[in-house]
């Protein structure tokens, strides 16, 4: 791709939007950068840049800017219905997202993971995989660095394994995964799409640009994948907790059987550390990936072994007076929770949080089953309280650590206080881990 004088304007100037200018810039390009925020907002970012020869429009979209770009980067939290970008559409100008301008300068393969739930997690263990069995590996997307930090590093990798989310796939048009895994479907990000079919359309562009020598590995179990898995091009590579599989990759009676082109690997869940149902389905994903891309078997179940949970999911944090407290900060939809709740009896459950549109209905089963107290916060309180409020004893807190302590004082011997959102964190925090930080401190200084 050559980019040498051309006009390009990167929309959004945080992680994301600093690593393209730069690289951008390095590539010759006349870059500008906009952003909705002021200069004061932004100078950490704009301190990085400092080196570089950028134009920079804050405050303000400029609408002409974009309409006379060569070239448009947008940022994953930038929405697609951003007038600005409408109307630069509408004339035809090139617009792309950060992914698609990285994929078009990596050359290793490419592992791609998607999902309502279980990225990051599914992410982090494959790259560990890949890195055990030797391999020079990259491991970035919405997990937290760019990808296109890749592309400006000039590494030569052996493989990479991107975290992506719906937003980073709305303006793709040749990104494509060697190996793209779906790993569920539930609602969330209404906030951002008109529907729920919106944002499933969004995650399934993944597979858009795969072709059958390329693999999509897809959870047989949730019949909403298994619904839309059937029309792709790629060779499915379904994992299942539930059925035995021709080919794929399933669980039965404790033992993980991966089947391909006739060959069989086996390998015992026993002597697993990371726990719940949610995080075998994770591991398959994992290791079908893994072995898809030539990983060895046994450096690949060594790397199972050992692993152990990420911090802020479904986190220990301490017992007091023989109630257990969990910390779920990064369980910011309802499909989530379930899982969560999923996963202990007679629950005190801290939830609330930013909105982000969904349903909370679906978790109405659960709380009645397994919920005795539910303590709500922020801003999707009155929501929740409607739709759960009359299934079991609700109450409303003021503060995160109000709520914990109600949860102290309400819950019985035996039983579990688990904050488990449902929500995102941008009412009350930063973001999801000075949530789950404010939680702790609270429940140690109980
Ligand atoms: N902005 C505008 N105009 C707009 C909207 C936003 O100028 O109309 C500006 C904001 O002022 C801000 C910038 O755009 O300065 C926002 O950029 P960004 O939200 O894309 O932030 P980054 O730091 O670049 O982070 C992004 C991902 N953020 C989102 O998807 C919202 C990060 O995922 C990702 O780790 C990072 O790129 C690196 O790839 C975060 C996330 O919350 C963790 N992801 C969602 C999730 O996991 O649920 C999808
Ligand atoms: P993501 O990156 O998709 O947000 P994480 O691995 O960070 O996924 O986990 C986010 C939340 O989802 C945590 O509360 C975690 O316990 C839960 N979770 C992890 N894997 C799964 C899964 N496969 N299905 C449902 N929930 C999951």
């Amino acid at each position: 791709m050559e980019l040498k004088n051309k006009k390009v304007l990167v929309v959004g100037l945080a992680k994301t939007g600093v690593a393209c200018a730069r690289f951008l810039a390095s590539k010759g390009a006349r870059v500008t950068v906009t952003d909705m925020r002021s200069e004061s907002a932004l100078t950490v970012q704009l301190a990085e840049l400092a080196a570089y020869d950028i134009t920079s429009q804050l405050e303000r979209h400029d609408e002409a800017t974009f309409l006379t770009s060569d070239l448009i980067v947008v940022s994953p939290g930038v929405p697609m219905d951003l007038p600005q970008l409408v109307a630069a559409h509408r004339t035809g100008r090139e617009i792309i997202s950060e992914i698609e301008l990285a994929a078009r300068f990596i050359d290793a393969p490419l592992a791609a993971i998607t999902g309502t739930n279980g990225k990051t997690t599914t992410t982090t263990i494959l790259g560990a995989i890949f890195k055990h069995n030797g391999y020079h590996t990259f491991v970035g997307g919405n997990i937290g660095n760019p990808l296109i930090e890749l592309a400006e590093s000039h590494e030569i990798y052996d493989q990479v394994v991107a975290e992506i989310s719906s937003f980073q796939l709305e303006w793709i048009t040749s990104f494509r995964p060697t190996v793209a895994a779906l790993l569920n479907l539930s609602e969330d990000h209404l906030d951002r799409y008109p529907d729920y079919q919106a944002y499933i359309n969004a995650k399934l562009r993944i597979f858009e640009n795969q072709t059958e020598d390329d693999f999509a590995v897809v959870n047989r179990d949730d019949p909403l994948v298994w619904q839309h898995a059937q029309n792709l091009k790629a060779a499915l590579f379904p994992f299942s907790r539930k059925i035995e599989l021709e080919e794929g990759i399933f669980c039965t009676d404790g033992v993980i059987t991966y089947r391909h082109d006739g060959h069989e690997e086996c390998f015992p869940t026993a002597a697993i550390r990371l726990q719940g149902v949610h995080n075998l389905e994770n591991i398959m994903a994992a290791v079908a990936c893994a072995l898809l891309l030539g990983c060895r078997p046994d450096e690949t179940f060594e790397t199972i072994l050992c692993f152990e949970a990420l911090h802020h999911r479904m986190e220990f944090v301490r017992e007091v007076n023989g109630v257990g407290y969990y910390e779920d900060s990064k369980a910011t939809n309802v499909g989530s929770v379930e899982k969560a709740l999923e996963s202990f009896t007679d629950i005190t459950l801290i939830a609330g949080g930013k909105d982000k549109g969904g349903a909370y209905a679906p978790l109405a089963p659960l709380i009645k089953e397994r919920v005795r107290h539910l303590v709500l916060i922020g801003e999707a309180a009155e929501r929740m309280d409607m739709e759960l409020g009359t299934l079991t004893d609700t109450r409303r807190a003021v503060t995160l650590e109000d709520a914990v302590s109600i949860s102290a004082e309400i819950t019985a011997s035996g039983g579990t206080v688990l904050m488990s959102p449902a929500c995102s964190s941008f009412d009350m925090f930063r973001d999801y881990e000075e949530r789950a930080q404010r939680f702790i401190a609270a429940v140690k200084a109980l």
